[in-house]
Order: structure tokens, then C-alpha cells, then sequence
């Protein structure tokens, strides 16, 4: 690729639940099986592609699963252990780049434009990380290499499973022109039918229509098709950090004691509120820390069983940690308040956002 494009990857692995089970439990490879509930109303998470071949796919009701692929063996999810999965994945692609914008737990973007192994090829770091995921994890990925996330995506997404494709910025709208516009990142059903009632059943079809046209008939959606039609796609991949907390420390002038301190806490827990609240950030634990002339540093921690965001439910917390803290007589020159995320509130958290990703799939178009 020429030197002024990005190298964009789009990793997405095969079947991931349903795989994560055939290589836990031996007996179920090379077997149709779909992970989720097999009662009455239970759903399909995903489906092994020996079930696929039957028609069974996500979010089939199982009953009808099981009408279309008799032996289809049913085996429960184990979110967690999915879960760890996918930071084992994440793992390896920290070896290549820190430039890795998650998607969903077994999906992510990376820019690898500069990369860590000095790699000048974006598909030589792809064909790594899948030998990576192969060697380590005994699990296989598709990768999409291109110019920018919308192609890495589709590319992907091409050759599933085990599949590597590169889209190269010469080739980008032959590529695409082939596709039905359904292929389209963010063209969900609801979409395609509008773009069908209109005609638009290709790239080419929609190149063709004017961006005046596009964004009277689908907002903001409309520039991003009338882009992605032309290959362009301008967004940088985002890496998500998740904020594990906010905090607030005030350094003394001079080394403060007794009713000052008291005086120092209510402030430190005014602006922390504040903090909070700017910040939109929900946490249950407090930490305060205290640092001593001699610059002996303390903490202290408690977790609530509800959030911590107003200084009527901080101040009274604060002062009962400061009061379990035997403060010398020279005083203390630093007094900090920090809300943060339980262990267990991370973990809901992340499970919250996954449930969102895929009713966002399922029911908006909105990309
Ligand atoms: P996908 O990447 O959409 O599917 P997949 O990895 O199973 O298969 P593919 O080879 O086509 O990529 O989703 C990743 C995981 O997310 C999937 O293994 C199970 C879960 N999932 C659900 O629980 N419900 C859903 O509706 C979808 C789409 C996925
Ligand atoms: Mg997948």
C-alpha cells in the first residue's frame, strides 16, 4: 500500500462461543452444535458451521434450531470463560499495536499504519496474529486488511472462516462493487429494503445518487453511504479505556492539622462530587489517601452497596476512613478522595455493554 494510507485490521473470530466449546470439549468437534439455551424460549448465542450447514444461526429460537438440525447438540454459555478468552486475544494483538478499538468480544479494529515489529505490510501482521490465535488459543480468525475500518470490516468478513482478505485502495471499489449493498457496514434489513424500493440494490447503484438525495432519505446515515460507496471512510480507530476511576488530591502550602484537615476533606469531597458529575462516572469504593510530612503515603478503601456521587454520601464515608488513620502531630501535607468501580461492577459493566452491542446488530442501522 502506498505510503500515505493508513493498514487497518478487522479481526473477527469464527464462531467464537461455539468454538471455544468444540476445543474444550473434544467430543463436540466436527459436530452441529449451537450454544445457548435449548428450552422452549431459549435463543441461539451461535452455532458451530457444522450447524450452520443445517440453516441454524445467532438469535434463531432453538425450537426452530433444533426442527432444522435434529442432532444439534445444545451445550450452556459460559460468559466468563468467553470473556477471558477474548482478553487472551486481545493479548496478542497488544504485541503488534496499542491501537485497538474493541467492537464486541470477539471483534476488534487495529491500526497497525505503525506497528511495534516493525512490519511494513498490514497482511503480514494479520497472517501473525491469526498464527498467533492458532498456535496459542487453537481457535481460528477472519482478518480484513485495508485502508480503513469499513473495508477492513467487509474483508473480513469475506472469506469467513479462516479467512484473510486484503483490500488493497486500488482495488477498493472493484471489491466493493461486487457486493450487494446489504454487505455494507451499517445496512441492516430495515435500510436494505429502502435502498431496494429505491433501486439501489449496488454499490454502483449507490454511487450514483446524490449526497442531497442520501441524507434527505437517511439523515447522517446518508454521507457515510454516499462514502462508503466510494471507499472512503475516514474514521480513526479508537482505542477504548475504560475509566477506573476519578479522583481528587489537594497538596498543602504548609502541612495542615486538626479542624483544617476536617476543612480540606469537606472541599476535596465538593470537588470530587463535581468531578463526578462532569465525568457522568458511577462508582461503590473510596479510597482516601493521606501523605505525612515525612511523606509516608496511606490509603484507605470502603465499598457500598450503591454509588458514591454527592458529597452527603462521600463526606460522612471520608471522614470514617480519615478517622481509622492515626495521624502524626506534625500533621499531613496531602489529602486525596478517588471513587472507583468494584471488581464485580467492572464485570457487570462489561457484560451490559456486550448484551447492548448485539441489540444494536439486531435493531438499529445507525453505525
Ligand atoms: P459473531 O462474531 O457475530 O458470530 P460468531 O463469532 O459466532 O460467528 P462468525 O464466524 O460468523 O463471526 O458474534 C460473536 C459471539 O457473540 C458469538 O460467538 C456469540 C455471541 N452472539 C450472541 O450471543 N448473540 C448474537 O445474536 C450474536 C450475533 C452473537
Ligand atoms: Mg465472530
Amino acid at each position: 500500500m502506498e505510503p500515505n494510507y493508513r493498514k487497518i485490521i478487522h479481526v473477527d473470530m469464527d464462531a467464537f462461543f461455539a468454538s471455544v466449546e468444540q476445543r474444550d470439549h473434544p467430543a463436540l468437534r466436527g459436530k452441529p452444535i449451537a450454544v445457548g439455551h435449548a428450552g422452549s424460549r431459549g435463543v441461539v448465542a451461535t452455532a458451530s458451521y457444522e450447524a450452520r450447514k443445517f440453516g441454524v444461526h445467532s438469535a434463531m429460537p432453538s425450537s426452530q434450531a433444533r426442527e432444522k438440525c435434529p442432532e444439534l447438540i445444545f451445550v450452556h454459555s459460559n460468559m466468563q470463560h468467553y470473556r477471558e478468552v477474548s482478553e487472551q486475544i486481545r493479548a496478542i494483538f497488544e504485541r503488534y499495536t496499542d491501537l485497538i478499538e474493541p467492537i464486541s468480544i470477539d471483534e476488534a479494529f487495529l491500526d497497525v499504519t505503525d506497528n511495534k515489529v516493525g512490519a511494513h505490510f498490514g497482511v503480514d501482521i494479520a497472517k501473525a496474529i491469526k498464527r498467533d490465535i492458532k498456535a496459542e488459543l487453537e481457535l481460528t480468525a477472519s482478518a480484513g486488511v485495508s485502508y480503513n475500518k469499513f473495508l477492513a470490516k467487509i474483508a473480513s468478513d469475506y472469506r469467513k472462516p479462516d479467512g484473510l482478505c486484503v483490500v488493497h485502495p486500488d482495488r477498493a471499489l472493484a471489491f466493493i462493487d461486487r457486493l450487494p449493498i446489504e454487505a455494507f457496514w451499517g445496512v441492516g434489513p430495515a435500510t436494505a429494503k429502502k435502498m431496494h424500493a429505491m433501486g439501489i440494490h449496488t454499490a454502483p447503484q449507490l454511487r450514483s445518487q446524490s449526497l442531497a438525495f442520501l441524507t434527505e432519505h437517511f439523515g447522517k446515515a446518508g454521507l457515510i453511504y454516499y462514502n462508503f460507496s466510494r471507499g472512503i471512510d475516514n474514521r480513526p480507530v479508537t482505542p477504548f479505556r475504560e475509566r477506573k476511576s476519578v479522583g481528587c488530591e489537594e497538596t498543602f502550602r504548609h502541612d495542615i492539622r486538626g479542624a483544617d484537615i476536617d476543612k480540606a476533606l469537606v472541599e476535596v469531597a465538593n470537588e470530587l462530587s463535581a468531578r463526578l458529575a462532569r465525568k457522568a462516572f458511577l462508582g461503590k469504593r473510596l479510597t482516601l489517601k493521606v501523605r505525612f510530612p515525612d511523606f509516608t503515603t496511606l490509603t484507605r478503601s470502603v465499598s457500598q452497596n450503591r454509588y458514591l456521587n454527592h458529597p452527603t454520601v462521600i463526606l460522612p464515608l471520608a471522614r470514617e476512613l480519615l478517622a481509622g488513620v492515626v495521624l502524626p502531630a506534625a500533621g499531613i501535607r496531602l489529602l486525596g478522595l478517588s471513587v472507583s468501580k468494584t471488581e464485580l461492577e467492572i464485570k457487570e459493566e462489561a457484560l451490559t455493554r456486550q448484551l447492548r452491542l448485539f441489540e444494536m446488530d439486531e435493531s438499529t442501522e445507525e453505525i
